[in-house]
């Protein structure tokens, strides 16, 4: 008998995700702290997000006050709860928890906060997925040592971690330690850098070097946190996250293949560091001929070993591809500002983002026979200004087939490849601030929020077609595409 394609897991865990920086607002309630997340302008029309010298309500109006999640989170979960939500993915401001991040006791109002979300969301038997650093850390971390690239990040990311665990042992399961730690690889550009490490490249400094110390930091006091974690509670499930962006040759040509491979260890060497506590050869021996003087200890290998995480979180939305060039250096180093091309059999997003559908059943695979543990999709999705209708509806029918799609090539990479995925969190379930643009108007959610990027607007939450037809989705465990 042939097996149904596409039989999900009972249990699956279909949700959504959301990050605290981009719908909660309250941003200076509850005695919550800056955030590097509240001193960035933001951009548009391919003009970068700038970082600030602290907040400057005229120049960065739209995000600080978010979606207003923090006064609106009730009527938002009974809205995922009528979708059938099982999970819900969202991070934790630390700036609600340590307002300046080096302080020796928690902020109660801050951890009070979560309660309440957290109960809210168990009230409708939704599961929340934690990310702990969602591209926000608190800004005084970042005025004071110079955030990521200051060994005493450990030590405070430690705490605050440790903190959460010990308040939440009981309500949150699913944990994730930093968001797309990855996307600094793309260190050239000022904003994955900041957001990923809050760190600002001086004049002179080589920015790779930079970024290989400051992640090796991360990646520390990510392996200690799994750890700790684990003594806390041994039935937490602590992932990894990265942005999983297939990098396609451009063509056959030999050079161009070994140019993909060199790009992927680029981007991916933090799975084989989280996932198989240890470093590449490639990177040690390429930061070696490079001449890098990181601050890398016998103590921190150790560290890497014990602290592996338990699972693959991952976001997806697009591939990439990259040729090599005439010229190209023996190493085949990746640069991701000038090496990659456009695919020609992708159509692209009005950001340019390339959609490719099959690309997410590829990089299951090659995750699942790289490193052998569970995944989880816990972001996907597309990115679009909605329009209301006469009859003042939003018909997201691109919406619809961008998931459906994606969907698909999800169910087939379980049924058909056997890879093991825990869940499904479509990104920005409910419409809400920009990451890239630090703006409203790209919008992802089955729920659509009243507000522009100016900042205007009542507030009001209202459904989208996706919204029907994602409840259905979920019902019917994905058979009802
Ligand atoms: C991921 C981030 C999210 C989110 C998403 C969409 O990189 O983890 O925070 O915002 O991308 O990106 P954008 O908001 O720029 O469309």
């Amino acid at each position: 008998m042939v097996e149904k394609v596409n039989a999900l897991p009972k249990g699956f865990l279909w949700g959504g995700a959301v990050a605290a920086h981009q719908l909660e607002g309250g941003w200076d309630q509850g005695g919550k702290g800056v955030s590097i997340a509240d001193v960035m302008t933001a951009g548009a029309n391919g003009i970068e997000r700038r970082i600030t010298d602290g907040v400057k309500a005229d120049e960065y109006y739209p995000n600080h006050e978010g979606i207003d999640f923090y006064h609106h989170y009730k009527e938002d979960i009974k809205l995922f709860a009528e979708m059938d939500f099982k999970a819900f993915r969202t991070s934790i401001a630390w700036t609600r928890i340590f307002p300046n991040g080096d302080e020796a006791e928690p902020n109660e109002a801050g951890l009070e906060f979560y309660d309440r979300v957290f109960d809210e969301c168990h009230k409708y038997g939704i599961e929340p997925v934690i990310t702990l650093s969602h591209f926000e850390m608190p800004y005084h971390l970042v005025k004071a040592y110079g955030g990521w690239r200051d060994r005493r990040m450990i030590d405070f990311f430690v705490k605050f971690a440790t903190t959460v665990f010990k308040r939440y042992k009981n309500k949150v399961k699913y944990w994730m330690t930093f968001n797309e730690i990855n996307n600094q690889t793309d260190y050239q550009r000022e904003f994955a850098i900041f957001t990923n490490s809050g760190i600002q490249v001086k004049p002179g400094e080589n920015a790779e070097e930079v970024m290989y110390q400051a992640s090796h930091y991360e990646v520390v006091a990510s392996a200690l946190a799994v750890q700790i974690g684990h003594q806390i509670n041994p039935d937490f499930q602590i992932g990894a996250m990265v942005a999983m962006v297939p990098i396609y040759p451009a063509t056959s040509k030999p050079q161009d293949i070994m140019k993909a491979e060199r790009a992927m260890q680029a981007r991916y060497w933090y799975l084989d560091v989280q996932v198989k506590g240890q470093y590449p050869s490639w990177l040690t021996a390429y930061q070696r001929r490079a001449g890098y003087d990181l601050d890398i200890t016998l103590a921190d290998l150790d560290v890497l070993q014990v602290g592996k995480v338990d699972y693959i979180g991952f976001s997806y939305y697009m591939s990439f591809t990259v040729a090599s060039k005439d010229n190209e250096p023996v190493d085949y180093h990746y640069n991701e500002a000038a090496d990659l091309v456009a695919n020609q059999f992708l159509q692209q997003s009005e950001w340019g983002w390339q959609i490719d559908p099959e690309g997410l059943r590829y990089v299951m695979n090659w995750l699942n026979d790289r490193y052998q543990v569970p995944q989880f999709i816990v972001e996907n999705g597309y990115g679009a200004v909605d329009k209301i209708e006469a009859d003042g509806k939003i018909h997201d029918d691109y919406r619809i087939d961008y998931l459906r799609q994606h969907i698909e090539q999800m169910e087939l990479a379980v049924a058909i490849d056997g890879v093991d995925l825990m869940g499904y969190t479509p990104w920005g379930c409910i419409d809400l601030i920009s990451a890239g643009t630090g703006q409203m108007s790209k919008r992802y959610g089955f729920i659509y929020v009243d507000k522009d990027d100016q900042g205007q607007g009542s507030l009001q939450r209202s459904k989208k077609d996706s919204f029907k037809w994602y409840k259905k989705v979920i019902s019917s465990n994905g058979e009802d595409l």
